[in-house]
């Protein structure tokens, strides 16, 4: 099968679907666009947009529906549609939390963006966090139904980008969500992957 991930050349969105091919031992080909490139090839995409995922000349887009496709190729997708539903609760509002986010980091107006600042930094990312950091607890360090699932890699995924965009460590003072990235981090070929590609 020859499989394809094309997305810029950053972590972000493209991070996620890399890691679970990654953890499903696929060999892909790994494809990152330059930015000066991206005008050429935006008209060619699905929608105007990456990451897309190629399996065989067939194109999906979406990162969360490719994430959520290969977590069920890769069975950490759930034992049953509950716990499918309870993964997939929490990847959305991870997702949440990473637009939230992005909306203070690409704010182009500077006092707008201040205006943003407080709101986000004292109560957006707190309230967020520590709801995160309990269910991380609950769940033996794991987001979801104590065990490895695609939730963990895809946040483990997102991490770099969401501390990038807050300008800040957000896992400082989390031990349980410390031991969900750590817990993906040291899935051996998560680690080979990472030492590959540090950034
Ligand atoms: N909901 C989409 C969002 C995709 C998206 O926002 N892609 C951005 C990069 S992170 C993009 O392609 N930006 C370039 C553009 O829109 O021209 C997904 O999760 O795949």
């Amino acid at each position: 099968m020859s499989i394809k991930v094309t997305y810029f050349d950053i972590t972000a969105l493209g991070e996620p679907i890399r890691y679970l091919l990654t953890y499903g031992n696929e060999k892909f080909d790994d494809v990152r666009i330059e930015r000066s490139k991206w005008p050429e090839l935006k008209p060619s995409m699905p929608f105007g947009q990456m990451p897309t995922y190629e399996e065989d000349g067939k194109v999906a887009h979406q990162s969360l529906a490719i994430c959520r496709y290969l977590a069920k190729k890769y069975k950490i997708a759930g034992a049953d549609d509950w716990e499918a539903l309870e993964i997939d609760s929490i990847v959305d509002t991870v997702n949440d939390f990473r637009q939230k986010i992005a909306a203070y980091h690409y704010e182009q107006d500077e006092a707008v963006k201040e205006a943003k600042k407080g709101p986000l930094f004292k109560e957006t990312i707190p309230y967020y966090l520590e709801k995160f950091e309990k269910i991380a607890k609950d769940n033996d360090g794991h987001l979801a139904v104590k065990k490895l699932t695609w939730a963990d890699l895809y946040f483990a995924g997102l991490l770099s980008y969401l501390n990038m965009m807050a300008n800040m460590d957000l896992l400082e003072g989390k031990p349980s969500l410390q031991a969900v990235r750590d817990n993906v981090f040291n899935l051996p070929a998560i680690k080979a992957w990472n030492d590959a590609h540090k950034q």
